[in-house]
C-alpha cells in the first residue's frame, strides 16, 4: 500500500509514528512543510523536516516535541557571549550539526531535497521524507504593531519570540507561488493508494505545502481517498497557535470549520474526536465523510489506533 502523508512538524510526526507501527509493510512518502524554515547564524534551518526526521529516526526530544534528546546550548551561550542574535530562538548544539551539514551540501549545489535524502540516510526514519519543495518559501505572520501599522514577521518570530500573543492578521507564505513541488512529491500523489492529512497544522503546515502551485491540484486529482484528522479538538488546538492562525484566515477553530475549510473538493473523509461527535453531521452535510474517534496522540499506541481508524475510513470511501 502506497501512502502519501502532507506533514508539519509535531503533529504530523506523531500521527507518522503510529502510520508506521499500524501498518509496517505500507510504502510511506511524506511531504514535509519548510515554510517554517529560517536561516540563522548563517544556517538553514529546517524546523518541521528536522522533527520527522528525528521524531521517526529516534533522535527528538519527547516531552519538548522538537529539537535533539541529551541537547547541550555550549554555542548558544558562546554566541550570546559575543552578543550574536538572535537570542530567542533556541538552537542547540547536536542540533546545529544538522544545520551544518545541510547548509554545507546547499552551498555545495545541492537542493533540499537531495541534503534531505542524505540526513535521513544516518536517521533511517523509515519513510520517504521529501520537502514540500527545494525553492525558498518562508511563512510571514502580519501582526499590528504599537503605533497602529502593520509589519510582517517571521513565523517563528511570532510563534517562537512573541509567543503567538498578537492577533495574527495575515499570513503569507512568501515565495510559494513561484515554488515548484521538490522531485518526486507529484509523482508520489499521482501514484499514491491514500492520501492522508495528519493533525497538522491547517494554515502553516497543512495550508502552505498546499500553497505550493502543482500540489493541490495532484492531490484532488489522485482519483483515490483523501483523509484528513483534526488537530482541533474540544474547539481548541491540543498544542500550538492554530487557533491564531485560523482566525487571521477566517476560519474557526472547530473541527467542522477546518473540514469545511480543506472543503470537498479536496477532502473525502475527515476524523474528529470523540468530544465533537456533534459535528459530524455538519461536516457530513458538507459532503464529507465523517467519524467520531478518540484523536488524542498520547503515545504511539494511540496514535497507531488513529491511523487505523484513517485509512479504514479511505477504505469506506473508496
Ligand atoms: P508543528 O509544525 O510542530 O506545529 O506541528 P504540526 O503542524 O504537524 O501539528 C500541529 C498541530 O497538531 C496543532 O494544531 C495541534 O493541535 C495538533 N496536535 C498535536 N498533538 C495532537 C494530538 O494528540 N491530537 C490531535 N488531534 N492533534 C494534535
Ligand atoms: N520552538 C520554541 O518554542 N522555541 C525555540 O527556541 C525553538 C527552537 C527550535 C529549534 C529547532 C527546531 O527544529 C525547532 C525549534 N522550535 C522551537 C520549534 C519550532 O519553532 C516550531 O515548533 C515549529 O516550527 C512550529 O511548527
Ligand atoms: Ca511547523
Amino acid at each position: 500500500q502506497r501512502i502519501v502523508v502532507l506533514a508539519g512538524g509535531i503533529g504530523g510526526a506523531r500521527f507518522l509514528r503510529g502510520l508506521k507501527k499500524a501498518v509496517p509493510d505500507a510504502e510511506i512518502t511524506v511531504v514535509g512543510n519548510t515554510g517554517d524554515d529560517i536561516h540563522l547564524f548563517g544556517l538553514k534551518v529546517c524546523p518541521d523536516l528536522d522533527t520527522v526526521m528525528y521524531t521517526l529516526g529516534g533522535g527528538i526530544h519527547e516531552e519538548q516535541g522538537w529539537g535533539r534528546a541529551d541537547e547541550t546550548f555550549t554555542v548558544k551561550e558562546e554566541l550570546a557571549a559575543y552578543g550574536v542574535g538572535p537570542d530567542w530562538f533556541g538552537l542547540g548544539d547536536r542540533d546545529f550539526a544538522t544545520h551544518i551539514v545541510r547548509t554545507q551540501m546547499i552551498g555545495a549545489g545541492y537542493p533540499l531535497s537531495a541534503v534531505t535524502e542524505a540526513l535521513c540516510a544516518r536517521w533511517k526514519p523509515g519513510v520517504r521524507l521529501l520537502p514540500m519543495t527545494d525553492d525558498r518559501v518562508e511563512t510571514h505572520v502580519v501582526i499590528e504593531t504599537e503605533d497602529g501599522g502593520r509589519k510582517a514577521v517571521h513565523f517563528q518570530e511570532y510563534w517562537v519570540r512573541l509567543r503567538a500573543a498578537p492577533p495574527a492578521q495575515a499570513v503569507v507564505p512568501v515565495g510559494a507561488e513561484q515554488a515548484k513541488p521538490a522531485p518526486g512529491v507529484l509523482d508520489a500523489v499521482a501514484r499514491a493508494d491514500v492520501i492522508l492529512f495528519p493533525p497538522s497544522n491547517p494554515v502553516v503546515s497543512i495550508g502552505t505545502i498546499l500553497a505550493v502551485p502543482g500540489i493541490r491540484e495532484a492531490i484532488a486529482d489522485a482519483g483515490v481517498p483523501v483523509v484528513g484528522l483534526s488537530p482541533i479538538v474540544g474547539g481548541s488546538p491540543v498544542r500550538g497557535m492554530a487557533d491564531k492562525v485560523l482566525a487571521a484566515v477566517g476560519v474557526e477553530a472547530t473541527a467542522a470549520a477546518v473540514a469545511a475549510h480543506y472543503g470537498s473538493g479536496l477532502l473525502d473523509g475527515w476524523l474528529v474526536d470523540t468530544v465533537d461527535a456533534d459535528a459530524v453531521p455538519e461536516v457530513e452535510a458538507a459532503g464529507i465523510r465523517c467519524r467520531a474517534v478518540p484523536l488524542l496522540m498520547t503515545d504511539v499506541d494511540a496514535a497507531a489506533r488513529m491511523a487505523g481508524e484513517a485509512l479504514a475510513l479511505a477504505e469506506e470511501v473508496r
